[in-house]
């Protein structure tokens, strides 16, 4: 039932030989060409280890000028290529399909440089988040994004995808905070675009094109990117609501009384909780046992502790007073803090050790949201498990269906409901994790056909061969028509 048994690889593209190596070999050096099995088959493995490809060679570029000679040669020879960061992507985008040569960013993790006055960070595409994140901390500064995954990925994947994440809230979405970008286009040509200034007026900003285009426009090599100072106050409240329009009327009232300090605002289902907390080892609820049917985890992030404290206390008073809330806990210390933070960071690795799963990530309109989960959970009945969770902040829902094993009749019964109920609130069909192989068919679900058209001619534009992340993003049908 996987994806890749429905499309078939792609002639046009040719089969990597002997001189191919050797090319690559001069290029790179022996130890950045890996064809070891073992290291193959990671790379060849998305994180879900739902998609799988079958590439024979992993490219370890150390340069800007190492990237574009290897694309270079790649496009004159037709051989197709994925562009790979940390490789925790969830729609099946950072792996090859077939035999796709994985050029992966690793090795490109120097940080270049950072302006303490204005808070801008250069750095190269292959830096581990949770690494800039610490370099950031002793500037006293922090990363304008936060995700779970903040260990193993990329800021150049985390680019690639506009991943959103569990601050988006307030700061924004990358393209606001995304000042530069420097990467490598099909044919080796570089773009410098690696501005460091918040205001740039001049001409087309393309740089934008690269953020969320998932490696299917070039390979972003440089990013320079805002970074907001380090605030001294931050405190974390862990909530439960009875129901689904209290947690509405919450962030209304967190939106208004909390203001400037809000920081994340995130909520999770009791059966999401229930999946953490059976599955992940040193969870705890904290809150005494009752049932509840949501969590939501509120932080503020502020300058001025007391002010922050009596703010936070005085909402949730108010909020427990009028109902909203039925219980609630403050983090007393940062460990507590990150207890907190670790149960709603954990589902997606609970839905990991569950056994098989289907994921979607829509954005829809916030009052509608929960209807959805709770149409599959009467479609689904006792056949799996419908867990609801996300960025309730942002409008962003992680629907869940969670099986002891993949079951096409299982698939059979989420899509194209879930699609079609999306496209029909006017939701988007991917809020953060994009489309990669997963919906690059589907995308029709949230853009009009015109649109899908100038996205496929900007394609042909900037990749005439296709051997960018080919059979992602977008139809391959579309970008495959033999006028290149
Ligand atoms: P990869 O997975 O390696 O690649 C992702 C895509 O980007 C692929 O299409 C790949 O070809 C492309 N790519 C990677 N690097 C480059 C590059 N340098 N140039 C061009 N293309 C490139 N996402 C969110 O938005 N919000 C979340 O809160 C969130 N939480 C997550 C939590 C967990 C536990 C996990 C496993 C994933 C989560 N994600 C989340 C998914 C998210 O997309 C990724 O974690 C992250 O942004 C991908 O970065 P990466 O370096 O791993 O990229
Ligand atoms: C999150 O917010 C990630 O935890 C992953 O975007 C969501 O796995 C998911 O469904
Ligand atoms: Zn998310």
């Amino acid at each position: 039932g996987s994806v890749a048994e429905t499309i078939q690889r792609d002639p046009s593209f040719s089969k990597l030989n002997s001189d191919d190596i050797s090319y690559f070999k001069g290029i790179l050096g022996e130890k950045n060409v890996i064809q070891d099995e073992d290291r193959l088959a990671f790379a060849n493995t998305d994180w879900m280890r739902k998609y799988k490809g079958s590439s024979k060679l992993l490219l370890l570029p150390r340069s800007t000028e190492e990237v574009s000679r290897v694309l270079k040669y790649c496009n004159s020879r037709r051989l197709a290529v994925v562009p790979q960061g940390g490789n925790t992507g969830l729609v099946g985008g950072s792996v090859p399909v077939f035999d796709e040569v994985i050029i992966n960013m690793s090795s490109m993790n120097n940080i270049i440089s950072f302006d303490k006055v204005s808070g801008i960070l250069v750095c190269e595409a292959g830096c581990i988040l949770e690494n800039l994140v610490s370099f950031l901390d002793n500037q006293g500064f922090i990363m304008p994004l936060d995700l779970g995954a903040k260990g193993s990925c990329q800021i150049g994947g985390n680019v690639s995808t506009n991943a959103g994440g569990l601050r988006l809230v307030r700061y924004g979405s990358l393209h606001g905070n995304v000042l530069g970008i420097e990467a490598v286009l099909a044919n080796g040509d570089v773009l410098d675009m690696l501005g460091t200034l918040r205001k740039d007026n001049t001409g087309y900003d393309l740089k934008h094109l690269f953020i969320g285009s998932e490696g299917s426009l070039g390979i972003v090599t440089k990013v320079s990117i805002l970074s907001p100072p380090k605030l001294s106050s931050v405190n974390v409240a862990f909530l439960a609501c009875k129901d689904y329009i209290s947690c509405q009327k919450l962030l209304l009232e967190a939106k208004r009384r909390l203001g400037e300090i809000l920081s994340a605002f995130e909520f999770l289902d009791n059966e999401s909780l229930d999946l953490v907390l059976n599955h992940l080892e040193g969870v705890r609820n904290p809150l005494p046992p009752s049932m509840h049917n949501f969590y939501v985890l509120i932080e503020t992030t502020g300058s001025n502790e007391s002010y922050d404290k009596e703010t936070l206390e005085a909402f949730l008073l108010h909020s427990m007073e009028g109902g909203l809330i039925s219980d609630g806990v403050l983090a007393q210390d940062i460990n507590q803090a990150s207890s907190f933070w670790r149960i709603r960071e954990g589902v997606p690795e609970a839905l990991m050790k569950a056994g098989a799963v289907y994921k979607y990530d829509f954005s829809l309109p916030v009052e509608k949201m929960y209807n959805l989960v709770e149409e599959m959970r009467i479609k689904l009945g006792n056949s799996a498990k419908v867990i609801g969770y996300g960025h309730l902040g942002d409008g962003n829902l992680h629907l869940n269906v969670s099986t002891p094993q993949y079951d096409d009749m299982i698939l059979a019964q989420i899509e194209p409901f879930v699609y079609e109920w999306t496209s029909k609130h006017r939701g988007s069909i991917s809020a953060e994790h994009g489309l990669g192989l997963m919906k690059a068919n589907k995308i029709f679900y949230s853009k009009s056909h015109r649109t899908v058209q100038l996205m496929a001619s900007i394609k042909k534009l900037m990749d005439p061969n296709g051997i960018l992340n080919p059979y992602k993003v977008l139809p391959h049908s579309m970008i495959c028509d033999g006028s290149s």
